[in-house]
């Protein structure tokens, strides 16, 4: 069992970049996603098997997928979304289809505005995490329908 680190009370950015850890980067394995307190415990640090948006730590090469300092200087250059998603597409995995989805996931993670996440927030992944996150309590529960939701936004993509 593969197991993918992000943070409690996830934005879209932590969910779309678990997702991606799930369905693409661990695509032939069994794997769960657990959600930890901004200051990720030693011992998952160090063991996790994919971090995403926690840990500070760039390190495509051992899964560490996050965006903020020291990892980069500016938070807002990129997001772990765009992280993961650059690494699988230079690996060969066949993820470009997902390209808008990212765009709209950096956008939000990094207070950048365009149509496009203006429409995100009326009726794309935006809304729909808002929805689940008020719909339900339990973050295990808002990510499992999320991960419907997007397999379903994407296949057609
Ligand atoms: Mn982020």
């Amino acid at each position: 069992m593969k197991q993918i680190v992000t943070h409690a009370d996830p934005d879209l950015d932590a969910i779309v970049s678990a997702w991606i850890a799930q369905d693409f980067l661990f695509q032939a394995h069994k794997s769960e996603v657990l959600f930890v307190s901004r200051n990720v415990p030693e011992k998952l640090m160090l063991h996790a098997d994919c971090l995403v948006d926690v840990g500070n730590t760039y390190c495509p090469e051992n899964n560490r997928f996050d965006h903020k300092p020291p990892a980069f200087k500016n938070r807002n250059s990129t997001c772990a979304t765009r992280l993961i998603w650059e690494y699988l597409l230079d690996t060969g995995v066949a993820v470009k289809h997902l390209e808008h989805l990212v765009e709209i996931t950096y956008q939000g993670d990094t207070h950048r505005n365009s149509e496009a996440l203006k429409q995100s927030r009326i009726d794309g992944p935006h809304a729909e995490l808002k929805r689940l996150k008020t719909k339900h309590k339990d973050t295990t529960e808002v990510y499992r329908q999320m991960v419907l939701w997007l397999r379903n936004y994407t296949k057609n993509l």
